[in-house]
């Protein structure tokens, strides 16, 4: 009797053991990752992707968002989304070019007319190109669209007008070679570094600079540290991605791989009301706190970047030409 109890007590706790898995694998919470802080337009885009994606999938979907960089700097973030352990991240594209060369067509100084040319291009056929090319390429990525990133102008502790001005001045870039190679060539000194250090670089004097968009370069307190002349070469348009894991988006069943493609397009919208909002506010909040605002001339910065561009640019000859060809 014993034995019989015994026996039907283990065929139950297997078949429960058979069960848990699948059970489990119809709930799964996406970690989603974002270097910049609660409330900043990207941040708030895709928790609301998320929160769209748990609605329409009864709660079997969930975003939980890791802000502020906690999780790294974003070339550490997309290494974790390459092998899983981040399963959505909203990144700049400048870091990607690393992993994914063809992308860095969008990472060379000057390549857009000016930021209605750059979202034409991004929204249009070549913006869903590039898109491809990073989910085909080996890199483990899911492209799922585009965020706005807006312009990225020099801010630095001594006002700079000309490249003559930026003769001896260190100015911190994004990692990839390229960005570098673009600083020198304006005239300065390019120091690859991750988005957390400049804070403190800034403080200790470890660079006189750096470059980026209003919101970041508010929302970072970059401001804060004696770098308050903010000259407005916008030498880089690089738009911002956001990206699933290949590992992540294999555990999708078509359905939720469709809803999650269509999420996506709609927080790519979402970002772009809310980023021209916060580039208004946050350039108000720079000069309320006595940024000063220079209007620089930027002929003499795109000429000095041309080698760049030939270097780079050889092999996206044919792609550089349908940029420029997009009427916007
Ligand atoms: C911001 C961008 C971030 C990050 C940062 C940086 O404009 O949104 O993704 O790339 O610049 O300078 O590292």
């Amino acid at each position: 009797m014993n034995f019989r109890r015994t026996l039907l007590a283990a065929c139950a706790a297997v078949a429960a053991l058979q069960f848990a898995p699948i059970v489990q694998a119809q709930t799964m919470t996406i970690k989603a990752a974002d270097i910049h802080p609660a409330g900043y337009p990207n941040v708030v885009a895709v928790e609301n992707m998320g929160k769209k994606l748990e609605a329409a999938t009864k709660g079997r979907i969930k975003l939980q968002m890791f802000p502020g960089g906690v999780l790294g700097g974003e070339k550490e973030m997309i290494e974790q989304t390459q092998f899983g352990a981040i399963g959505l991240l909203r990144t700049s594209l400048g870091p990607v070019g690393t992993v994914v060369p063809e992308v860095n067509v969008f990472n060379m100084p000057f390549i857009f007319r000016d930021e209605a040319h750059m979202r034409a291009v991004i929204d249009g056929p070549i913006g869903n190109e590039l898109l491809e090319k990073i989910t085909n390429s080996p890199a483990k990525l899911v492209a799922l669209g585009w965020m706005d990133g807006g312009s990225r102008s020099l801010y630095t502790k001594k006002p700079v007008r000309t490249p003559a001005d930026l003769k001896g001045v260190k100015v911190r870039m994004m990692g990839n070679p390229m960005f570098v190679e673009t600083m020198n060539a304006m005239g300065g000194n390019g120091i690859s570094m991750g988005y957390g250090e400049v804070f403190s670089a800034l403080q200790t004097g470890v660079v006189d600079g750096a470059e980026n968009n209003p919101p970041s370069y508010f929302t970072s307190n970059h401001y804060s540290t004696g770098a308050k002349y903010y000259s407005q070469t916008n030498h880089l348009m690089i738009p911002e991605i956001f990206v699933m894991s290949k590992a992540t988006w294999g555990k999708l069943s078509a359905e939720d791989q469709a809803l999650v493609k269509k999420f996506a397009r709609e927080a790519q919208m979402e970002q772009r009301a809310l980023w021209d909002k916060s580039v208004a506010e946050n350039t108000a909040k720079l000069k309320a706190a006595g940024v000063e605002f220079i209007n620089v001339d930027t002929k003499p910065f795109y000429e000095a970047t041309a080698p760049v561009r030939a270097k780079y640019g050889a092999q996206f000859a044919d792609l550089m030409k349908r940029i420029e060809a997009v009427n916007k």
